[in-house]
């Protein structure tokens, strides 16, 4: 069986997979010095990005260096989206994010038990297999520095779990460079912060219709999106964003 046949049938029967050995350890570290220096930088702007569950949390980190949205996509996660979620997936949001708390100045212990996706009026959960979050590991991540809980299988579970409680679990263990990829629909929460740093970058995809976090396809201008491959446009919404009115729609049709 093929790396990507297996994370796929994981993904569909656990609602997680690791793929090890996604970038190298030379790149981790060098990501990792340009995360240190990009907080404080959108720190001394004013950006909120320390959070009181000891999370630190970038979000579209590739703003300054449009480059590193080569991040967003690689062979085998590709191959693994088009299965999951159609040829025509996209970006929910995208973070480089680090879980640490020197100083035991966290208000909470984490982000507690959660999914990243939707339910109705009765707390009934929207299904499974809409959303994937992936990790790309830029340090270790083990029990010692909070690396992430989930339940095995509980995407397919239609509830909505207890923030506070105690449920049967695993943690996510990867080397740095590995990728976690898993359906937001599981159940999961982030491990105690300790002294270590615990960074990532933290990227969900979706399918085309759901609602992204940031207006993606207008991030960068005309002249850095020459730059992008098709697969970067798509990722970014470039192709699946409505027209203004039915005009412009008869218009994209005719061209
Ligand atoms: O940091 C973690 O391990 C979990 C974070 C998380 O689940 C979230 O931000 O939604
Ligand atoms: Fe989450």
């Amino acid at each position: 069986m093929s790396d990507v046949d297996k994370a796929i049938t994981e993904l569909k029967r656990d609602g997680i997979t690791i793929l090890k050995n996604v970038i190298s350890t030379n790149e981790c570290k060098t990501l990792k010095n340009y995360s240190l220096k990009l907080q404080k930088k959108r720190f001394n702007e004013g950006e909120e990005i320390y959070f009181n569950d000891g999370s630190t949390r970038i979000s579209n980190y590739f703003i300054e260096k449009p480059k590193l949205t080569h991040y967003l996509s690689n062979e085998k996660l590709d191959a693994i989206l088009n299965t999951l979620l159609g040829k025509s997936y996209v970006l929910r949001g995208s973070s480089i994010m680090n879980v640490q708390d020197k100083k035991n100045e966290r208000e909470k212990d984490g982000t507690g038990w959660h999914t990243d996706w939707s339910y109705n009026y009765d707390n009934i959960k929207f299904g499974y297999g809409g959303s994937f979050h992936v990790i790309i590991a830029l340090d270790d991540f083990n029990k010692d520095n909070g690396s992430t809980h989930y339940v095995k299988g509980s995407h397919k579970l239609n509830t909505k779990p207890k923030r506070e409680n105690k449920y049967k679990s695993n943690i996510i263990l990867m080397k740095k460079g590995s990728m976690a990829i898993f359906d937001s629909s599981i159940w999961h929460k982030s491990g105690n912060p300790s002294n270590l740093s615990r960074w990532g970058i933290w990227s969900a995809y979706t399918q085309w219709w759901v609602k992204p976090h940031f207006r993606y396809n207008e991030l960068f201008s005309k002249k850095v999106r020459t730059k992008f491959n098709k697969k970067i446009l798509q990722i970014l919404h470039l192709n699946s964003t409505p027209p203004l009115n039915a005009k412009k729609r008869l218009l994209t049709v005719v061209k």
